[in-house]
């Protein structure tokens, strides 16, 4: 059967395309990656060919597209459900679908003032992290603290193994490194625990390969 095909935006920024990439290739999904670049006007023609949303990330499976980040990773762990793509106990796995949704329609602040940006040199913004962002970071912590006391035990991941919540997390993982946001140690393990991993490492070696700038997505 032929394999679904994943389409991302640039490596380097696309924060919405790396969560189904980390939850596919964490999961051990076999798929191929297609990348159309941001800010030239192919990319409006070329994602509108295969999603009306117009859009990255979107899956193209057995003749359908699915979009959305969120709506990738459900599709894929009810079409490969022996892969674990969510926890297996049903409490934890309400509590990662809390998260997930949590930073799916949330953490304006800290989105907002610092993009992903994977080959920005890590320091704080100049103008200093602005507190709409300190307070998503807040948040952050004791949301990661409370699903590792809860569900943590087994591995260094929200809910001990890699799973869609840590999916979904990743690329703001990337933005505490990025922008030096100063976190406790129990935040600093699971961000390594996160930045570590062969999945995030492969994503990040190609994104900054990559020449392009979009400026809208540059913060100083
Ligand atoms: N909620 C969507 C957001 C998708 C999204 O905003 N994608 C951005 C890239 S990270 C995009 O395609 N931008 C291109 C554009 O706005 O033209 C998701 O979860 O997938």
């Amino acid at each position: 059967m032929a394999k679904p095909v994943l389409v991302v935006g640039n490596k380097n920024y696309s924060s919405w395309s790396l969560r189904p990439y980390m939850a596919l290739a964490m999961a051990g999904v076999p798929f191929e990656l297609k990348m159309i670049r941001f800010g030239e006007p192919r990319f409006g023609r070329e994602i509108r060919k295969i999603s009306s949303a117009g859009l990255v990330p979107v899956l193209l499976h057995k003749g359908q597209a699915i979009w959305d980040s969120l709506a990738i990773i459900e599709y894929a762990a009810e079409t490969w459900p022996s892969k674990g793509i969510w926890p297996k106990s049903a409490k934890a796995r309400a509590l990662a679908r809390s998260a997930a949704a949590e930073i799916h329609s949330g953490f304006r602040g800290l989105r907002d003032a610092c993009p992903m940006n994977l080959r920005r040199p890590h320091r704080p913004l100049k103008g200093g992290t602005p507190q709409a962002a300190l307070k998503d970071v807040a948040r952050l912590e004791q949301l990661w603290s409370d699903c590792r006391k809860a569900h943590g035990r087994g591995g260094p991941f929200l809910f001990g193994a890699f799973s869609a919540a840590d999916a979904m997390y990743a690329p703001v993982v990337t933005r505490l490194e990025t922008y030096a946001i100063p976190v406790g140690k129990e935040t600093k393990a699971y961000m390594d625990a996160v930045l570590g991993t062969e999945a995030f490492k492969a994503w990040k070696a190609d994104g900054l390969k990559e020449p392009w700038i979009v400026p809208e997505d540059e913060a100083d």
